[in-house]
């Protein structure tokens, strides 16, 4: 498996090409979609492995906070079941409409309040997946551009997080990552 590691500040931001669901991380960042209620991809293995205590903590929270759904760019926590990580921080991304319609504000809305919840939550650990370029028809090269930016921001202001990682399940998306972080740091 690839691995790279850079020091921003006091934080460790990681790329690892890899499972999220096998992350160790403090908690792991599902993108879902608005009816928080599973999917396919990333969302599909994390019910699967987390099992039923993540959808029942989900249903609550639709109907205690989000009846219409969970609106895109939000963030909610639940447990993570099942998994290493003690906890899943639920995002919904944008779907791509060619990038006039907000997408990239949308997307790094998504980051950064997945970020704010697991300060808020004292969580020193978090593990990304590449939100929105699966399903929802981002395009790798632009939304890494959001997620490398968004998540260096935060880190480079903010010392509460000890490390992020980025989990790429492709090598090839793991080497997108990898040169959009490396870019930044020349
Ligand atoms: N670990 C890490 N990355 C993964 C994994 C995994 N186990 N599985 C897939 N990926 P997607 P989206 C990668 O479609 O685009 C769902 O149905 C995948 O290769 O999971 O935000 C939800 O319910 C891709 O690079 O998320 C929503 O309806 C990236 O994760 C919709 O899909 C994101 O792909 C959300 O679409």
């Amino acid at each position: 498996m690839e691995e790279a590691s850079y020091r921003i500040g006091k934080s460790q931001l990681k790329i690892l090409q890899g499972d999220i669901t096998e992350q160790d991380t403090d908690a792991i960042v599902n993108a879902a979609n608005p009816s928080l209620m599973g999917g396919g991809g990333v969302d599909g293995a994390i019910h699967r492995k987390g099992g039923p205590k993540i959808l029942e903590e989900c249903r609550k929270i639709r109907a205690a906070a989000w009846p219409k759904g969970l609106p895109t760019g939000k963030a909610v926590i639940t447990t993570g079941g099942r998994l290493k990580a003690k906890y899943v921080i639920h995002t919904v991304g944008p779907v791509w409409r060619g990038g006039s319609r907000d997408e990239a504000k949308s997307l790094a809305e998504a980051y950064m309040n997945s970020l704010r919840l697991a300060v808020d939550k004292g969580l020193r650990s978090i593990s990304f997946p590449s939100i929105s370029t699966g399903a929802y028809g981002y395009p790798i090269d632009e939304a890494c551009k959001v997620a490398v930016s968004t998540v260096i921001d935060f880190l480079t202001n903010n010392g509460r997080i000890d490390e992020v990682r980025f989990i790429l399940f492709s090598s090839r998306d793991f080497e997108v990552y990898k040169k959009e972080v490396e870019s930044r740091f020349r």
